[in-house]
C-alpha cells in the first residue's frame, strides 16, 4: 500500500484530500500541529479510521519533518500547510513567511535529504498573480503579489521549481484559484456570507459586515480541486498547473447567490465595514485551466451557484443543530 504524507490535513483541502486518498486505498499520514484547543473538526471522522494516522509535528521544524519522513518513508507528499488567511499576513508577516514560504523549503530539504524519490505537491496560489498582468491568468502569466501571503507563496512556488530543476525532484506546483466548501474556514468571504445568511434566516442576527463587494474571484469547489492535486502527482513528469473554473463572480454576486439560496434579499442585510478592506487589494482573478484539462483530463464538476447553495444549506443545518465550533 502506497504511503502519503499530508501537511495541513486539519485544513479544508487536507481533509478532503485525505478522504480522497483513503478511498483510493492509500495509507495516509497527516501532520497535525499542537494547538491549545484541538477540535480539528474537519478530520474528526478520520481519527482512528483504517489506514489513517494523525501525527504530531510542525512545518517550521526541519528536524521534525526529517525524522517523520525517515520513519514513514512516504511515496507522495502534499504540502498544504500554510498561514492561508490573506488579511492576517499583514498582521503577522514574519510568522506567515516562516510557514508559507520557509516551510516549503523545509519540506523540500527534508525530501532531498531523506528520499529524493518522494513525489511532492506544493500548494501554490492565484494570489501570486495579484495585480494581474493579463486576463485570464495561465501558467505563463507573470506574478505581482499584493500581500505578505502572496509574496510568501511566490517564494514557495519558485523554490519548488528550483528544487525540481536543481536536484531533479518530482515536485509539482498547483496554482489553485479560490476554492470553497462546507469545510471552508469562517473568516473567508464565501463561508462568512453563507453562515451569516443561515443565522439571519433563523433570526439570530440581522446584518453582516463586509469589505470590498466589487472584488471578483474565480471560485471553485474544494473536493474537485483536491482531485487535480492527485492527478498532478500521477503524471510522467512534474509540472505547474493552473486549476480554476474559468468563470469569476464579484463578492456582491456571491451575496446574491447565498442569500437567494435561502430566499432572502441580500441587500437588506449587508453593511460595509472599512475594517474588512485590505491595505492592497487583489481586485479580480480569472484562471484559464486549459492545460489541466488537456494534460490531466481535469474539469470542475460543481458550479458556483450549486456550491454556494450547498454551503448555505450546510450552514443552516449547523445553525439548527446548535453547532458552533465548526468554524
Ligand atoms: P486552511 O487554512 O484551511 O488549512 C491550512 C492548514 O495548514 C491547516 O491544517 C493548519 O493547521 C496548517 N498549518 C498552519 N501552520 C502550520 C504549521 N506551522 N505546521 C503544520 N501545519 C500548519 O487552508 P486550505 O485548506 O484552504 O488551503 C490549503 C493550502 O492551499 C494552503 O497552503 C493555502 O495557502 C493553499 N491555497 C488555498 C486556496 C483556497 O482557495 N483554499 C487557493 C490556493 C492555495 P491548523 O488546523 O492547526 O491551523
Ligand atoms: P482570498 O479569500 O483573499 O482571495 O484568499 P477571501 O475569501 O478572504 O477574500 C476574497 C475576496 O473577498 C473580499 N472581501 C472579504 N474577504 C473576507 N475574508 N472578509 C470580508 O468581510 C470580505 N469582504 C470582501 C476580499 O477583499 C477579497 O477580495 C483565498 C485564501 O484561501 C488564500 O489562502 C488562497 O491562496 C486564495 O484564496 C486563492
Amino acid at each position: 500500500m502506497d504511503r502519503v504524507f499530508i501537511t495541513g490535513v486539519t485544513g479544508q483541502d487536507g481533509s478532503y484530500l485525505a478522504d480522497l486518498l483513503l478511498s483510493e486505498g492509500l495509507e495516509v499520514f497527516g501532520l497535525v500541529r499542537r494547538k491549545a484547543d484541538a477540535t480539528n473538526w474537519r478530520i474528526r471522522h478520520l481519527d482512528g479510521a483504517e489506514g489513517c494516522h494523525l501525527i504530531d509535528g510542525d512545518l517550521t521544524d526541519l528536524s521534525c519533518l526529517t525524522r517523520l519522513l525517515t520513519e514513514i518513508r512516504p511515496r507522495y507528499l502534499f504540502n498544504l500547510a500554510a498561514q492561508s488567511f490573506v488579511p492576517f499576513s499583514w498582521d503577522a508577516p514574519l510568522a506567515t513567511a516562516e510557514v508559507t514560504a520557509t516551510g516549503v523549503l523545509n519540506v523540500l530539504e527534508a525530501v532531498r535529504n531523506v528520499d529524493p524519490g518522494i513525489r511532492v505537491y506544493q500548494a501554490s496560489s492565484s494570489e501570486m498573480f495579484g495585480k494581474v498582468r493579463e486576463t485570464p491568468q495561465t501558467e505563463e502569466t507573470p506574478f505581482y503579489p499584493r500581500s505578505p501571503y502572496g509574496v510568501s507563496k511566490c517564494f514557495g512556488h519558485y523554490i519548488t521549481v528550483n528544487y525540481r530543476e536543481s536536484y531533479g525532484l518530482f515536485a509539482a506546483s498547483g496554482i489553485l484559484f479560490n476554492h470553497e466548501s462546507e469545510r471552508r474556514g469562517l473568516a473567508f468571504v464565501t463561508r462568512k456570507v453563507t453562515y451569516a445568511a443561515a443565522r439571519i434566516k433563523r433570526g439570530l442576527q440581522d446584518k453582516v459586515a463586509l469589505g470590498n463587494l466589487d472584488s471578483a474571484r474565480d471560485w471553485g469547489y474544494a473536493p474537485d480541486y483536491v482531485r487535480a492535486m492527485w492527478l498532478m502527482l500521477n503524471q510522467d513528469a512534474p509540472e505547474d498547473y493552473v486549476i480554476a473554473t474559468g468563470v469569476n463572480h464579484t463578492v456582491r454576486e456571491l451575496c446574491e447567490a447565498a442569500f437567494g439560496a435561502l430566499d432572502l434579499d441580500w441587500s437588506k442585510h449587508i453593511e460595509i465595514d472599512e475594517r474588512f478592506l485590505r491595505p492592497a487589494e487583489v481586485n479580480t482573478l480569472l484562471g484559464n485551466p486549459a492545460k489541466a484539462k488537456l494534460q490531466l483530463g481535469w474539469e470542475p464538476a460543481t458550479g458556483f451557484a450549486q456550491m454556494i447553495a450547498k454551503m448555505a444549506a450546510a450552514d443552516l443545518k449547523r445553525v439548527d443543530a446548535g453547532i458552533t465550533w465548526e468554524i
